[in-house]
């Protein structure tokens, strides 16, 4: 794989309802162009809210090589900027969050204002204009507590997925949420594996005993379709739509993300062992506790579930072919208190062991696959409509952002 042309050719060759050819999953080629045709064009899911709660919160992020910069201002409003110094490109913040008024360079502390703005740059001559030498902006949006950037020039519209939110996820009041627990794990796995993973429960019956005390891996609820085709799931919908809860199934039209509420088994109404509550204070204005779990993927590198007393919001960023870092970041209402509201162990220990056996589960998927004796092999159209989903979504994305003569070639 070197080229376009042969990433179109490879494109080709995938079969229908089937995984992918090897290359995909280890080749470098096809990883650059992933972090060039996927990551650096698409929105990407950076931070919850609660993470940057204050003004003068600063916190990086890591998109293949670009170090993106989140900086809240005193204005309250989020911004990003590319990581690199207008001067000689020195990154300008090394660790992962911090806390300033301003944001000063270490290599010879060019000064910026939180909005970009250069405030400061020492003996650069009358000629110099400190206006041509603000931060560089990257594409930047808060919705319903959730930061999205993104690095192309021109960013698709986010409106129509703020309105679904607005909706969907409003009632669990996200602006008064705070970080209960953050957990970031690194995954030996090429970062698709690791959302096919997350798009079915076909695996989940056997490899998550503490998650399947709760969530249902009936197909019906949580695959490809719309949930309609399982009774349980309509009952649930009905139910929390008469209350007032926006819960039916929609995706967006390019398939990039889509919101369901699905109900938990039986008496569960959370990823707990026992199926209680992991925080007695239920959010905003949830009617229930067994409202289930809101899921909300936004493709490349997100899933979420929103329930009536926490909210997980998942990260995935690749760090190489065979690489991926996950971060699971669990929210609770603001006035929750830690020993008396929630216990840190039994609100996070569901996803703390779910999340290791996925990714040993994805680990020996890569190795698998590295095999000379791995061929693409077939989903499953009753339990793996998910996976599909996600495949093609991810192949017709690749092929619309492939540069014009190699898309006339494959034509
Ligand atoms: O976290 C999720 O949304 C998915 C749904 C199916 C498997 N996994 C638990
Ligand atoms: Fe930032 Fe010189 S590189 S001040
Ligand atoms: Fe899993």
């Amino acid at each position: 794989m070197s080229n376009s042309a042969d990433l179109s050719a490879l494109l080709d060759a995938r079969r229908p309802w089937h995984s992918l050819p090897q290359p995909f999953y280890n080749d470098p080629a096809v990883y650059q162009a992933d972090l060039d045709l996927i990551w650096s064009r698409g929105w990407i899911f950076v931070a919850s809210s609660a993470e940057l709660p204050k003004p003068e919160t600063l916190l990086t992020v890591q998109i293949g090589a670009a170090s993106v910069l989140l900086a809240r201002a005193k204005d309250g409003k989020v911004r990003a900027f590319h990581n690199s110094c207008r001067h000689r490109g020195s990154r300008l913040c090394a660790s992962h969050k911090a806390s300033a008024p301003k944001i000063v360079c270490p290599y010879h502390q060019w000064t910026y204002d939180l909005d970009g703005k250069l405030l400061w740059a020492r003996e650069m001559g009358e000629d110099f204009s400190a206006q041509d030498h603000g931060l560089r902006p990257v594409h930047c949006c808060e919705i319903q507590g959730m930061i999205y950037v993104c690095l192309a020039e021109t960013a698709a519209d986010m409106a129509p997925l703020e309105a679904q939110a607005a909706r969907y996820l409003a009632p669990h009041d996200p602006a008064n949420l705070k970080v209960a627990f953050q957990s970031r794990i690194v995954e030996k796995a090429n970062w698709k594996l690791v959302l096919e993973n997350n798009r079915e429960c076909y695996h989940c019956s056997g490899n998550h005993p503490a998650l399947c005390v709760t969530f249902p891996d009936d197909p019906n609820l949580v695959g490809a379709d719309d949930s309609s085709s399982s009774n349980m799931g309509l009952a649930h919908v009905s139910r929390c739509e008469d209350a007032g809860l926006p819960s039916k199934y929609v995706i967006s039209p390019d398939e990039r993300w889509r919101f369901v509420r699905i109900p938990f088994i039986g008496k569960g109404v959370s990823y707990t062992l026992d199926g209680k509550a992991a925080s007695a204070k239920r959010l905003g204005s949830v009617p229930f506790d067994d409202a289930g779990s809101c899921l909300f993927f936004h493709y490349p590198n997100s899933w979420n579930h929103y329930l009536s007393d926490q909210v997980l919001n998942f990260r995935v960023l690749p760090i190489g072919p065979e690489e991926t870092e996950v971060q699971t970041t669990w929210l609770v209402r603001k006035d929750a208190v830690e020993g008396v509201d929630y216990d840190l162990k039994r609100l996070t220990e569901v996803w703390i062991a779910t999340n290791d056996e996925d990714r040993q589960i994805v680990e020996e998927n890569q190795q698998g696959i590295n095999s000379p004796g791995y061929v693409p092999g077939p989903y499953s159209q009753i339990q793996e409509g998910g996976v599909n989903q996600f495949i093609d979504w991810y192949c017709r994305t690749l092929r619309e952002n492939l540069p014009a003569p190699a898309r006339l070639a494959a034509e």
